[in-house]
């Protein structure tokens, strides 16, 4: 896994800036909280977000449907096979078992969302077929499974990656049957996009925490909490400790400032502080924000530091350092 905390070491200024793949720094938040705006744009939560992000602006570019947008471009993640942290070949629960999570959201308020689920290779493709095909939200375990089988996804035979097995069978050795919640082993991929139509979505999809409780539901298919979009203002999604995200409804929150005035990194920051008003030991909890308002400006703000995040709009794909609290 990178290095995050050394990789902000290399952060010259005291806002986010832009990293390698610009090749060179620039300040993205001035200090009244306000960035640049654009329109389309898209944010991932992070370094993985880039070619993410690279996959959704195409498929933006094409259709101009954002939905399409943030589904194709998470999956891209979903099948990545270094990625420890989204898809089935993800870190699996303390019983070796991978299980996912995923949610998708229009800013018309349609939403759809898959809980610990197995054997599904794109959970976020199986929300939004939660989301067009059925009347409900939110299917969960087996019965999303059934759910999957019945719309013909082919089931994944289940059986761990050869590098999360190799984690696993190393954690065994020394694993406390606590789920391991620190501030470097959560990856999630939160997508948000806005269309030059002004049109929003988001998508956000994970394997979770590593080494949680079988059955343990993060917060990334929790529609408030882990993503949330409102053509009407703007959107924002999470990364980092799902409990102390569910525990402040993070991404609705951001949202619901926003619409009261507050730009995105104000609001980002504002999560933050609730955030750590409401959840105990925050020296060993991580947990970043992202958001972006219907004008096309954006933030992002985190915990601790070492968050990044890619940023697409017309100019190209950046990776960015967000700002933290500690
Ligand atoms: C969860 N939020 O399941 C997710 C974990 C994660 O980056 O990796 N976030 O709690």
């Amino acid at each position: 896994m990178p290095d995050r905390r050394k990789f902000l070491k290399h952060s010259i200024l005291s806002t986010a800036i832009i990293l390698p793949f610009s090749g060179k720094a620039i300040s993205l938040i001035k200090s009244n909280g306000a960035s640049d705006a654009y329109k389309p744009l898209i944010l991932s939560t992070w370094e993985h977000g880039m070619p993410a992000n690279e996959r959704a602006w195409e498929v933006l570019k094409e259709s101009g449907n954002v939905v399409d947008a943030v589904e194709e471009g998470v999956k891209v993640t979903e099948l990545d096979m270094d990625n420890l942290s989204v898809g089935l070949q993800g870190l699996p629960d303390r019983e070796g078992i991978p299980t996912l999570d995923a949610s998708i959201m229009m800013g018309d308020g349609s939403c759809g969302a898959v809980a610990f689920v197995r054997q599904v290779k794109h959970p976020i493709s199986l929300a939004r077929k939660v989301m067009e095909e059925t009347p409900h939200v939110l299917l969960a375990g087996e019965g999303a499974r059934q759910f999957a089988i019945a719309q013909g996804f082919p089931m994944e035979k289940e059986a761990l990656s050869p590098k999360a097995e190799m984690m696993y069978q190393e954690w065994k050795k020394t694993a406390t049957y606590k789920p391991i919640i620190n501030i470097e082993n959560h990856d999630t991929i939160g997508m948000i996009a806005l269309g030059e139509d002004g049109k929003m979505a988001g998508s956000c999809t994970t394997s979770g925490l590593a080494y949680k409780m079988h059955g343990r539901v993060g917060d990334s298919p929790i529609i408030g909490a882990g993503l949330y979009v409102d053509d009407e203002v703007g959107a924002a999604t999470a990364t980092g400790l799902g409990e102390s995200i569910i525990r402040i409804n993070g991404s609705f929150l951001i949202v619901e400032l926003m619409r009261q005035g507050r730009t995105p990194q104000e609001a980002c920051e504002e999560a933050v502080r609730r955030l750590i008003s409401k959840n105990k030991n925050i020296s060993d909890i991580q947990a970043g924000f992202l958001a972006f308002n219907k004008e096309g400006a954006y933030g992002a703000y985190s915990v601790q530091p070492g968050f990044n995040f890619a940023c697409h709009h017309q100019k190209g794909g950046n990776l960015l350092d967000a700002k933290s609290k500690f």
